[in-house]
């Protein structure tokens, strides 16, 4: 059930483009900087997030996927326990400052699956997190390092994050189950 939208696709622009320069910014430059997106919404913002990095430095980062899928059946339970499904990562993390993209960031436990997918992989300099929407409850120490909106929910609430390339609209609402 619809209840608010809390970004328009201007609003999704804006906070993509300042996560850019906040990347840039922290990092000094992005010559060591990788982009990873979380299937799937993860991904397309990801994408943004590189064509802004080179709209402002003029630097193509490299940027690849992981996909991350819950291990049981229910939703509620299946929140327990996400594992990485499948790797999209062409490129070499040895040394590199890895910023994991995703829509929404909730219990945390699909960062934490990522984050040791990548360490699996390789051994990056550094791990970031940046997500469009920080729901709150968390439910491991982790806490993203750049964020679109911090939108405090209730547990019945859900975040729903539209991307044009999937959901052919960008916005991004919040419903009630
Ligand atoms: P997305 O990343 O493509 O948006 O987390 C797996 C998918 O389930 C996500 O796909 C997400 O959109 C969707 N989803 C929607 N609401 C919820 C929710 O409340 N919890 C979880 N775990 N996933 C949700
Ligand atoms: P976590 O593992 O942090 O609990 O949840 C993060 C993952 O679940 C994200 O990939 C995100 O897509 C999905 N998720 C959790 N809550 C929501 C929500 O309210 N809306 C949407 N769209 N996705 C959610
Ligand atoms: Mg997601």
């Amino acid at each position: 059930r619809f209840k608010a939208e809390i970004m328009d696709e201007k609003a999704m622009n804006r906070a993509i483009t300042r996560m850019a320069h906040e990347i840039i910014e922290k990092n000094k430059e992005v010559s060591d900087v990788v982009l990873v997106g979380i299937k799937r919404r993860g991904y397309p913002l990801a994408q943004r997030i590189g064509r802004e990095i080179f709209n402002i430095e003029g630097e193509l980062v490299p940027i690849g996927a992981v996909d991350i899928t819950f291990y049981r059946d229910d939703l509620k339970e299946a929140y327990k326990d996400p594992r990485v499904h499948k790797e999209e990562l062409d490129f070499d993390v040895n040394d590199k400052i890895v910023v994991l993209v995703d829509d929404v960031i909730y219990t945390g436990r699909t960062a934490r699956a990522a984050m040791e997918a990548l360490i699996h992989h390789g051994r990056p300099q550094k791990i970031q997190l940046a997500v469009l929407v920080d729901r709150g409850h968390r439910e491991l120490p982790i806490r993203p390092d750049y964020v679109g909106k911090n939108v405090p929910t209730s547990k019945s609430e859900i975040i729903a994050v539209e991307v044009v390339e999937i959901d052919g609209i960008n916005r991004v609402t919040i419903n009630e189950m």
